[in-house]
C-alpha cells in the first residue's frame, strides 16, 4: 500500500472512532497522521523498511506498527475489526451530504436511527425536526441528500466533468456581466476525479450573473440559488457550484477555491508567519480575521498572491501540498510539460485486433492532426477477448505497416506508423518469443490478467522490464476509476527496476485509467524513469486523451525532458533502439 491508501484507512479509521463515540483527542490524532502522510517526501515503503517511521512527528509506537502492518500487508486486522463492530447502515449514513459522526450519534441515540433508510422514514415523519441541533431546515436539506445520494453517484471522472464544464464556461466568458471566470477546486486542479464542478466569476452586477447561469442549457436541477452563489445539478448528475466576487476579490477567490484544502492551509499559515491574513477575500495587513478592503494587499492576479508569500507562481495541478512549497521556496518548481509538446503516441490500437479504425485510416487522421507517428500496437495472442494477434498476423501486419510507410514516403509525407505489439504479460514468460519482438520497432508489455498476490504481480511485470526487447510497461496497476480497483503491485519496487533496465513507464491517458497514477511520478523521475504518455486508442477520436494525459503528467511534475513521446520521430527512433543497443 502507498501513502495515500494508508492515509486513506488512517481517516476512516479516525471516522468510525468518532462514530463509535471515541475521545476526540483519540480520534483526532488519525486525521492528523494521515495529514502527515500524504506531506511526505519519500516513499512509505522506504521508510517502513528502515524503521523511521517514529521519528516522525505524531506518529507514536501504536500508529507506527498499524502503519506498518499496511504497508507490508496491504491489511489492518484492528480496521477490519473497528469496522465490522460498527453497524453498516451507520457507515453508510456517512455519505449523505451535512451528516457527520456527531448527527448520527445523536440520530442513533435520540431516533434509534441506524440506517439511511430509518432516517429517511424519520425525517418524512418529521422527527428529525424535532431533535435538538437539527430544525426543519437540516430536516430538508438530509432528504434532499439521500435522494441526490441515491440518484447522482458522488464522484465523477475528470474527462466527463470538463465535458460538462467547459462549454459553461465558455457561456460565463461571452455574458456581458462576466469580467473574469475561471474553473476552480479539484476540476482545476486536475484531479482524476472530481466530487463537484466549482466555477468562479468576476463581476459588478453578481445577480445577473447568477440568472444567466441558472438558465444555461445542460442544467437539470437548480439546488440553490442566491445573490452570488448558485448550485445546480448537470447533465449526467454533476454538481456544479458557481460563486461570483468582485473583480478585486477575484484572485483570492480563486486561489482560496482551487484549494486543494491542505494547499490552502499552508498558504494561510505563510501569511500569518509575515503578519498578514489570507482568506477567500484577500490578503490582510492584519493580526485577525478580517475583510476591511482598506487593509488589503493590492493583488491583481495570483501570482501576485503567492509573490506576496514569497513563493514563485504555483500551477494549479500541483496545489496538493506535495512539496510544492518546499520546491517553489528553492526556485525549483518543475516547468511542465504541455500537450503540444507530445508529437505521438506508442500504444494504440487498429482494427487488427479490438481498435474501430483500420490502419490506413489512422496514419491518414493522426497525419492530419499534425503528428509524426503512431504506433500500432495491437494486442497478442493471449488475449483472444480482444481479438489479439497471433505470430503469423503479427509479421503480416508488419508488412502491411512497412508498405503504408512507404507510400506516405512517396507522397512526400514525414509522418510514420511504427509497428509493435502490447505483448501480454503471462505468469511465466511473455506472450511472443524474443526473435519475433526483436522485429518490432515498439514493443508495450501489459498484464491483463493479474494475480491477487502482490508480490506474483511484481515479479512478473519487474520480468517483463528486465526483456530487453520491452520498451515500457502499461497502465501497471491495471485500474479503472471508479469501477475497479488497482491490483496489488509494489509499485516502488517496479520503478527500481525499470530504473535499472531503462524501461519506460506509461502513462495511460485514457480517462478511466490515468495510471501510473501522478503521486507516483515524483518518484518515478527521481528514479530516472521517464514516461511515455499514450491514449492507447482504440478509435481515432482517442487521440484527444493525449491532451489530458499530458494535464496529468503536470500533475505528476513531469517535465518535457521526462516525456518520451515529446521527442520527434528520429528522436524516439533512436529512443526505441536504446534499450536494445545494450544487449
Ligand atoms: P472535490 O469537489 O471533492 O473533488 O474537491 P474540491 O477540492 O473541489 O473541494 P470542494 O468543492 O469541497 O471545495 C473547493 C475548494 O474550496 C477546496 O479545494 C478548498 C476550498 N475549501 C473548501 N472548504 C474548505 C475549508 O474548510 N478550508 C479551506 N482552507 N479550504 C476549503
Ligand atoms: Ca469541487
Ligand atoms: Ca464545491
Ligand atoms: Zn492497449
Amino acid at each position: 500500500m502507498d501513502k495515500e491508501q494508508v492515509a486513506e484507512i488512517l481517516l476512516q479509521i479516525g471516522t468510525l472512532l468518532e462514530l463509535s463515540g471515541e475521545n476526540p483527542f483519540k480520534t483526532r490524532a488519525y486525521g492528523n497522521a494521515a495529514r502527515t502522510l500524504e506531506g511526505l517526501g519519500e516513499p512509505l515503503a522506504t521508510l517502513v523498511a528502515e524503521k523511521r517511521l517514529g521519528e516522525i512527528k505524531g506518529i507514536g509506537a501504536a500508529l507506527e506498527q498499524k502503519i506498518t502492518e499496511l504497508v507490508e500487508t496491504g491489511r489492518l486486522k484492528y480496521y477490519e475489526e473497528l469496522k465490522a463492530s460498527i453497524p453498516a447502515g451507520l457507515i453508510a449514513m456517512l455519505e449523505i451530504p451535512g451528516l457527520g459522526p456527531k448527527k448520527i450519534q445523536a440520530l442513533r441515540k435520540h431516533l434509534n436511527v441506524d440506517s439511511v433508510e430509518k432516517l429517511e422514514a424519520a425525517c418524512k415523519a418529521g422527527k428529525v425536526a424535532d431533535l435538538e441541533g437539527f430544525g426543519e431546515k437540516t430536516q430538508t436539506n438530509l432528504l434532499e441528500g439521500i435522494e441526490r445520494h441515491r440518484t447522482y453517484a458522488s464522484k465523477h471522472l475528470l474527462s466527463d466533468s470538463l465535458n460538462v464544464a467547459e462549454p459553461l464556461l465558455a457561456a460565463l466568458r461571452a455574458c456581458e456581466a462576466v469580467i473574469r471566470c475561471s474553473t476552480a477546486g479539484s476540476l482545476r486542479r486536475f484531479k482524476e476525479v472530481v466530487g463537484d464542478i466549482d466555477l468562479l466569476a468576476s463581476s459588478k452586477t453578481p445577480v445577473e450573473v447568477i440568472a444567466f447561469f441558472v438558465a444555461q442549457p445542460g442544467i437539470i436541477k437548480v439546488i440553490a440559488q442566491g445573490d452570488t452563489k448558485a448550485s445546480v445539478i448537470l447533465d449526467g448528475g454533476i454538481q456544479c457550484d458557481l460563486r461570483v466576487v468582485s473583480d478585486t476579490e477575484f484572485p483570492f477567490a480563486l486561489a482560496y477555491f482551487t484549494g486543494s484544502k491542505e494547499h490552502n492551509i499552508v498558504m494561510r499559515q505563510r501569511a500569518i508567519a509575515r503578519g498578514l491574513r489570507l482568506n477567500e477575500y484577500g490578503l490582510f495587513r492584519s493580526q485577525e480575521e478580517t475583510r476591511d478592503p482598506a487593509l488589503r494587499v493590492d493583488c491583481p492576479t495570483e501570482e501576485d498572491i503567492f509573490g506576496a508569500l514569497a513563493l514563485p507562481f504555483i500551477p494549479p495541478e500541483l496545489r496538493e501540498d506535495h512539496g510544492e512549497f518546499v520546491a517553489g521556496e528553492a526556485n525549483e518548481l518543475p516547468r511542465l510539460i504541455e500537450w503540444t509538446d507530445l508529437k505521438g503516441s506508442l500504444h494504440n490500437h487498429s482494427n487488427w485486433s479490438d481498435g474501430h479504425n483500420t490502419l490506413e485510416e489512422i496514419a491518414d487522421y493522426m497525419a492530419n492532426l499534425g503528428l509524426e507517428y503512431w504506433a500500432i500496437t495491437d494486442h497478442s495472442k493471449s488475449s483472444f477477448q480482444a481479438n489479439g494477434l497471433d505470430a503469423a498476423r503479427l509479421r503480416e501486419q508488419i508488412q502491411v505497416i512497412r508498405g503504408i510507410n512507404a507510400k506516405l514516403a512517396g507522397q512526400g509525407s514525414d509522418f510514420r506508423l511504427l509497428a509493435g505489439s502490447e505483448v501480454d504479460i503471462l505468469k511465466d514468460r511473455l506472450d511472443f518469443d524474443d526473435d519475433l519482438l526483436a522485429e518490432l520497432d515498439v514493443v508495450v508489455a501489459s498484464l491483463h490478467v493479474p494475480s491477487s498476490q502482490e508480490a506474483e504481480n511484481t515479479k512478473r511485470l519487474i520480468r517483463a522490464a528486465e526483456n530487453p526487447h520491452v520498451h515500457m510497461l502499461a497502465h501497471v496497476t491495471g485500474r479503472l476509476l471508479l469501477r475497479r480497483e488497482p491490483y496489488p503491485v509494489n509499485l516502488p519496487a517496479v520503478i527500481e527496476a525499470c530504473a535499472a533496465t531503462g524501461t519506460w513507464l506509461e502513462l495511460n491517458c485514457n480517462p478511466w485509467r490515468f495510471d501510473l497514477d501522478w503521486r507516483h511520478w515524483p518518484y518515478a523521475r527521481s528514479k530516472g524513469v521517464k514516461c511515455v504518455i499514450n491514449p492507447d486508442a482504440h478509435r481515432n477520436e482517442h487521440a484527444g486523451y493525449l491532451r489530458l494525459g499530458a494535464g496529468m503528467a503536470r500533475k505528476g511534475w513531469l517535465e518535457k525532458k521526462q516525456v518520451v513521446n515529446q521527442l520527434t520521430y528520429s528522436g524516439v527512433l533512436q529512443a526505441l533502439r536504446g534499450k536494445r543497443g545494450q544487449i
